[in-house]
């Protein structure tokens, strides 16, 4: 099976996706937001639900985990790029973390 490359979007066009996203920037070949939490027992839950999402979705991002916080980073590594599916990803995150 020959996988299909996912179209990527340059640089204008993510700041422009990036309206719809609260608090999520573009730097270094990601999209990225920090997320904090009141403490390590929250923290992990979130990280979980993320996970969670990111195996539905087949598609992980990168996570940095810290005792108040955790840091979400996404691109398309098969694409070499930002595609649909990191904005997507994006979108049920942020719908997540403010529940
Ligand atoms: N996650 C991300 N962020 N980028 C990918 O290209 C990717 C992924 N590819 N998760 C998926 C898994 C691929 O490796 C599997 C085989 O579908």
């Amino acid at each position: 099976m020959t996988a299909k490359k996912e179209p990527t979007y340059d640089e204008a066009q993510i700041a422009e996706r990036l309206r719809d996203l609260e608090g999520w920037s573009y730097a270094g070949g990601v999209i990225q937001r920090v997320f904090k939490t009141d403490g390590f027992p929250r923290t992990l839950m979130l990280v979980n639900a993320i996970g969670y999402f990111a195996e539905a979705a087949d598609h992980h991002p990168d996570m940095l985990v810290k005792w108040g916080s955790v840091a979400v980073a996404l691109s398309t590594h098969s694409a070499g790029g930002i595609t649909d599916k990191d904005f997507a990803l994006a979108h049920r995150i942020q719908d997540l973390a403010r529940t």
